[in-house]
């Protein structure tokens, strides 16, 4: 199984352009959880990518069983969940730059399995680009494919009514039926509190089965409002839904579920790359302010997630001493109902409450230039 893996991190290789190299280069020790050592590879500015010996001093080491490292390497976690969720460490010689270093290999790994690059005048290009606080007074509506499409071209939410998801398995299915269809010992993550950039205070997390997690909720005990945000959707449901229609499919990576209770969602933030929301149960709503906005959302620099960006503001209280800017923002908000989807371009800030037990299916294109931005040349 390890010549395989390793077969398709050679192939995966191809994804790291010559100017990442560069920034990238060093030694990345893969070992086991049990510190057995599973290969070496080293990037080198001008040469290409290779396996070699074990170093003595590589400049990382990362630490994951192999069914994970397989699991990742066959594109089923993401490198931002599998580090989220514990099922991969990142360690160094150098304890002080713990988390410099834990960013920087996220990083690389997103440019590995997601071809994530974003480069800082991406955010400058969707400013510029991206229709204006005042263009879009309220979320558009509509109700068919095509104009969903004009709305991506020129780079402006919309929210489709009865959109394809209405048509998937996974939208048919009550919750019974999506658990039986699932390993019953399927293991999720559930955020607890969401990180503090501010005080420099990372989200905390605790894993469960989906199917205990599933069970609490809908016997009203989804403990201390914990959120299922952000998992993997597993592979036994590949069969029942479709990805968005609107790009190719090698544009996107593994898409998301999100399940919780009333209340639960996610503060303010952005995502770098465009974005579909399918609501599947129940019902969110979505807080959401242009590009154009950012200079009033205080955006801070956190982790090793290139494609994302939170703002230290706390919509429902924000504080106007620390960020009082933040009265000048102008935002909309939409309600998300079962069939509905939304899409968020890239660069959009949003933030999301779950306004009772709600379950959302969410695609990201991380593997394609902001739609917005196609015809641009930077
Ligand atoms: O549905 C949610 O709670 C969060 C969704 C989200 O932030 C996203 O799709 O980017």
């Amino acid at each position: 199984m390890l010549s395989e893996i390793i077969e398709k991190f050679s192939k995966l290789s191809a994804n790291i352009k010559n100017h990442e190299r560069d920034r990238y280069s060093g030694t990345y020790q893969w070992r086991n959880k049990s510190k057995s050592w599973l290969f070496d590879i080293e990037l080198e500015d001008e040469c290409s990518w290779q396996l070699s010996l074990p170093s003595l001093t590589p400049d990382y080491q990362l630490y994951i069983d192999e069914s994970d490292l397989d699991a990742l390497v066959n594109k089923k976690i993401d490198p931002l969940g599998a580090i989220n969720s514990g099922k991969l460490e990142v360690g160094f010689n150098n304890l002080s730059e713990k988390d410099e270093n834990k960013s920087h290999v996220q990083r690389f790994l997103n440019v590995i399995f997601n071809k994530g690059t974003i480069d800082e005048d991406i955010k400058t290009l969707l400013e510029k680009f991206s229709p204006k606080a005042d263009d879009v007074p309220s979320c558009p509506i509509t109700y068919s494919n095509e104009e969903v499409e004009r709305f991506i071209k020129t780079g402006s939410p919309c929210l489709l009514k009865k959109s394809a998801c209405t048509q998937w398995g996974l939208y048919q299915m009550d919750e019974q039926e999506i658990l039986n269809k699932i390993n019953k010992d399927h293991e999720v993550n559930l955020l607890m509190g969401e990180h503090k950039p501010d005080e420099g205070e990372s989200a905390e997390y605790r894993t469960s089965t989906l199917r205990q997690y599933v069970t609490s909720l809908l016997n009203g005990k989804a403990v201390n409002l914990s959120y299922m945000a952000a998992n993997s959707v597993p592979e036994a449901l590949y069969d029942h839904f479709e990805y968005p229609p609107y790009f190719d499919r090698s544009a996107f990576n593994i898409p998301r579920w999100w399940i919780g209770p009333q209340n639960t969602g996610l503060g303010l933030h952005r995502d770098l790359v465009d974005n579909f929301l399918y609501q599947l149960k129940g019902t969110k709503t979505v807080y959401i302010f242009s590009p154009s906005e950012s200079e009033y959302l205080y955006p801070v620099v956190f982790g090793g997630n290139p494609f994302y960006e939170p703002s230290s503001v706390n919509l429902f209280s924000p504080d106007l001493k620390r960020h009082p800017n933040f009265s000048k923002a102008k935002g909309i908000h939409v309600e998300l109902s079962p069939g509905d989807m939304l899409y968020l371009p890239a660069g959009w800030w949003h933030c999301i409450k779950n306004v009772d037990i709600s379950w959302s299916v969410n695609f990201f294109a991380v593997n394609q230039r902001p739609a917005v931005l196609s015809n641009i040349k930077n």
